[in-house]
């Protein structure tokens, strides 16, 4: 009985910690990759899923290895698809908001070394809240070809940058 107790204590315990760990950190990351890139290629793609917890917007992101990021969209345009930057993406509260490939998506801009498969990089997500306050949100993603199981896959369209 008494050790039934204590475990339930140490389980409401680490409820708590993980809801100050929630606290501290307003946007879900999920399935964060970036794609692989080939020798002499400039740009690559990298894409998750964010989830606000209050409302923000994406308004940058940075990279080590790019000389710079931009957040892109894809519109077709007739039957062409093209991308363009977007000053800010809104990250609506509670909502996800999915960068993948043929969609939404940071684009690493610039490249100052191929990007290879098995490895991470590092990529800072700019974000501003409700407030005008800017935070950054440092992240490691895995370089892969493809999507990660459980990411969303391609939406058909390919292009070129
Ligand atoms: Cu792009």
């Amino acid at each position: 009985m008494f050790s039934h107790a204590a475990r339930r204590c140490a389980l409401a315990l680490s409820l708590l910690t993980a809801a100050a760990a929630t606290a501290q950190a307003p946007l879900q990351v999920e399935h964060a990759w970036a794609r692989v890139s080939v020798p002499g290629q400039t740009s690559s793609g990298a894409f998750m899923r964010l989830t606000a917890a209050q409302a923000l917007q994406l308004v940058g992101a940075s990279s080590p290895v790019a000389g710079h990021v931009e957040v892109h969209e894809m519109k077709m345009d007739g039957d062409v698809m093209r991308m363009r930057p977007l000053p800010a993406l809104a990250l609506p509260a509670g909502q996800a908001v999915e960068l993948r490939p043929g969609g939404l998506h940071l684009m690493l801009m610039d490249l100052k070394a191929p990007l290879q498969a098995g490895t991470r990089v590092p990529v800072t997500l700019l974000l501003r809240d409700a407030s005008g306050g800017e935070q950054r949100l440092p992240l490691e993603l895995p370089v892969s070809a493809r999507a990660p199981a459980g990411a969303p896959a391609a939406g058909g369209h390919h292009h070129k940058h």
